[in-house]
């Protein structure tokens, strides 16, 4: 059976990435919900609702295992989808927050989201849980989806948007940056530009992956090489688009599907 990935456009792509490099021999299913993309601006009860249709969609296609690859809709779901779906659900805020508690030495953590995510506040809580004394600012980029989206990276554009967004964290002293936002990875060169090498960025896609494959190693639910495994890609928007965009970040050609549900 395959893994269901989702996210509201394209980032979610960043995480499936990490999850291919290290569960190679899995079958995927992605879905990208970019009808209604930006998540990040909806209050937490339509992302709510956005995400369950997605899942229900998911579970009708005998996934496995749910992985919400998107910030804004784990801040939103993960804990009711967890409680309702009758497969193992993963989101993408509590291995993040873990990471980077593991890598700051100053406890001085920077934390770039949609503000959806910043607004739940669960970066802050969960990294809090671990380190009482941690320090965590937390920055609102709804503006770097919409770079992403549009194939952006990597130009000059780019790279002066970022800088002037991520100017707010000159006064502040961290050591770490959380990269919130499935999207973000996109840019991290353009973000590790501004924010020198002093600060570490965090990929919440590298420690979600791992928690994949500890959940898979240990309930012996690996793929069982049966059939050749297969990845599949929707997207409730434009398939032409995504596929344009999916390339790139992928680095391997693909063809998405329209799904209309
Ligand atoms: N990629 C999504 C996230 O990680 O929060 C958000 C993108 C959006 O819909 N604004």
């Amino acid at each position: 059976r395959p893994i269901g990935v989702m996210d509201s456009g394209v980032g979610g792509l960043t995480v499936l990435k990490e999850m291919t490099k290290t569960l190679p021999n899995e079958s995927y299913i992605f879905i990208g919900d970019q009808a209604n993309l930006p998540y990040g601006q909806k209050s937490s009860e339509t992302v709510r609702k956005l995400t369950k249709r997605i899942a229900d969609y998911m579970v009708e296609q005998d996934v496995k295992m749910f992985v919400i690859a998107c910030n804004t809709a784990t801040a939103a779901a993960y804990e009711y989808l967890k409680k309702i779906l009758p497969i193992p659900v993963i989101g993408v805020i509590e291995p993040g927050a873990k990471m980077a508690v593991k890598a700051s030495k100053s406890g001085q953590i920077g934390v770039i989201a949609t503000n959806g995510t910043v607004r739940s506040g669960d970066y802050e809580r969960l990294i809090k849980a671990q380190n009482p004394l941690a320090n965590v600012s937390s920055l609102g980029c709804p503006e770097f989806v919409t770079m992403v989206e549009e194939g952006l990276a990597g130009t000059v554009e780019a790279q002066v948007a970022v800088n002037n967004r991520l100017a707010w964290f000159m006064d502040k002293p961290i050591d770490t940056l959380i990269m919130g936002c499935t999207h973000f990875p996109v840019l991290q060169e353009e973000i590790q530009n501004v924010m020198g090498d002093s600060v570490e960025l965090i990929d919440p896609g590298v420690a979600t992956a791992k928690q994949v494959f500890d959940y898979l190693s240990t309930h012996d639910a690996f793929f069982d090489g049966g059939q050749v495994h297969q990845r599949k890609f929707y997207t409730t928007g434009n398939p032409t688009d995504f596929a344009k965009i999916a390339d790139k970040l992928l680095g391997t050609p693909i063809s998405a599907v329209q799904l209309d549900i």
